[in-house]
């Protein structure tokens, strides 16, 4: 029906990206190794009370000595596209200086083998995992790291800059910033309103210096990107002109903090204003804003969940049940009287409320504010609690998740309307293709379409792994029904 994003047999244009996606700290392990430098995930996570149970991403899913099994796997699964984040402390250990030849010489084997699958290259230059020796000066507060960045993308470009398709600077600026900055949930677990906001130009800097040395570099013509989880905001019933106004805020640090110099080349005007008892913004230097307003070939894109709003009393208890954890700060600086409020479910296992309607209304929303700008999907997927059964071939195991396969089918529904109405949508993602280390919560949640066993690394392709295979296969969006009965365990 029209109304529960449930469409079937919904068909994707050529050219249409269809793939899966993961990032370095989440999957590699091998932390130690080929001369990599810790980052501040290494020391965040190996910080006491910092991640659900002391979870680490030392070894993670073994991907990097897995990463040839784990290539036929994607090819088994006819991904078109791999969405991967190369490590920074693997190339530059410290954050600087010549690039380690092992660490570049383990990119380039798996995009040659991404390549030699048929398998469409997206790279992503930073994930979160900061060379920790950058930290120690400053971090994103610094505008120092903004500089290492480029270079850091000049090493990588000039090794790798003939063969990548698209070129994606970060992942997620808004978490990088206000949860590694502002609220402390994230490394490097700082909580300070005015390091978060000297975090956002920074990282916004480090993306425009980036895209500009890599087109020094490159030899092919790939395209360049950044991704942003642009929150989709909407007001509690009934709350008038003060919810109208909590949106407004929110968009401003959340949204318009990104996109504003990133796409118009200019900060918005209300968020130095909502700020203004925080900082002065005197770190912005003349120039940035051209640096950092450089043409963009697509847009990525990560929707989870949408956000509920209103205007905080300041007297009753103030809600945040945005899904953060309470590590002490917050990760809106400056807009400590707006509350967060619970959302009609039903939810994820991350306690998110499974929304499709949120996806369509942002990328129409960004189709209406750069209507020449394309975007792709560069992640969307959910973490469900997840039973291994043992009913497949042989009683060979299998992971029914009936859960994420109508999550998927649901928000690929949305995609396609999105399409339907004119939307340059150019590819979809799927977060993720094997379960991993899922941040502060730790091996917890599981967001794979395919199992991985956290004793023996084994691999098992879920149940959304095979409906995803099929929906390439015909590039239409098969029923849940329609998954056929093919999981079989694999090594
Ligand atoms: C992404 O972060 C990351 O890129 C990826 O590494 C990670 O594994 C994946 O998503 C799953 O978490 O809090 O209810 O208002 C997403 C982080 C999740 C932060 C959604 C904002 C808003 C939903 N974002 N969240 S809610």
């Amino acid at each position: 029906g029209r109304d529960d994003f449930r469409d079937t047999g919904l068909k994707f244009p050529p050219g249409f990206v269809i793939g899966s996606a993961t990032a370095a700290y989440q999957i590699e392990g091998a932390v130690d190794e080929d001369g990599r430098g810790p980052s501040i995930w290494d020391t965040f996570s190996h910080t006491p009370g910092r991640v659900w149970n002391g979870d680490t991403g030392d070894v993670a899913d073994d991907h990097y000595h897995r990463w040839e099994a784990d290539l036929d796997l994607m090819q088994e699964l006819g991904l078109e596209s791999y969405r991967f984040s190369i490590a920074w402390p693997r190339i530059q250990p410290t954050g600087r200086g010549p690039a380690l030849p092992e660490g570049i010489a383990f990119y380039s084997r798996l995009v040659d083998g991404l390549i030699a699958r048929g398998i469409t290259p997206i790279a992503t230059l930073y994930h979160w995992d900061l060379p920790q020796a950058l930290e120690d000066e400053g971090g994103w507060t610094v505008r120092s790291t903004a500089l290492a960045f480029a270079e850091y993308a000049r090493v990588v470009g000039e090794a790798l800059g003939d063969r990548i398709a698209v070129w994606t600077t970060l992942n997620e600026p808004w978490c990088s910033a206000y949860l590694g900055y502002g609220s402390g949930a994230h490394a490097p677990g700082i909580a300070s309103p005015e390091a978060a906001l000297r975090a956002v130009h920074h990282l916004n800097l480090a993306h425009g210096l980036a895209i500009a040395a890599l087109r020094e570099v490159v030899t092919n013509d790939p395209q360049y990107s950044i991704t942003l989880n642009l929150h989709v905001l909407r007001a509690e019933a009934g709350s008038g002109e003060s919810g109208a106004d909590a949106v407004r805020r929110i968009d401003a640090i959340a949204n318009r903090a990104f996109t504003g110099p990133l796409l118009h080349g200019a900060y918005p005007a209300d968020l130095f204003e909502d700020t203004a008892s925080i900082t002065d913004w005197s770190f912005v230097l003349e120039g940035d804003l051209a640096a950092i307003n450089q043409p963009i070939d697509v847009l990525g894109v990560n929707y989870y969940a949408t956000t509920l709003v209103r205007h905080w009393d300041g007297v009753s208890p103030r809600s945040m049940a945005d899904g953060h954890k309470d590590v002490g700060g917050s990760p809106w600086p400056g807009a400590d009287d707006v509350e967060f409020l619970p959302q009609e479910g039903p939810y994820t296992a991350m306690g998110w409320n499974i929304d499709p309607s949120g996806l369509l209304e942002l990328l129409l929303a960004l189709h209406e504010e750069f209507p020449s700008q394309p975007l792709m999907i560069t992640e969307n997927g959910a973490a469900f609690e997840d039973v291994v059964s043992f009913d497949g071939i042989d009683g060979a195991p299998r992971v029914h998740d009936p859960l994420r396969v109508d999550y998927l089918q649901r928000h690929f529904t949305a995609a396609h309307r999105a399409l339907a109405q004119g939307v340059d949508l150019r590819g979809y993602q799927v977060w993720s293709l094997l379960d991993n280390f899922e941040w502060g919560y730790g091996y917890s949640k599981r967001f794979g379409i395919i199992r991985v066993d956290y004793d023996t690394q084994e691999r098992i392709l879920k149940d959304s792994a095979l409906w995803l295979r099929r929906l390439i296969a015909e590039r239409a969006i098969p029923s849940p029904e329609e998954q056929g009965d093919e999981g079989r365990p694999l090594a």
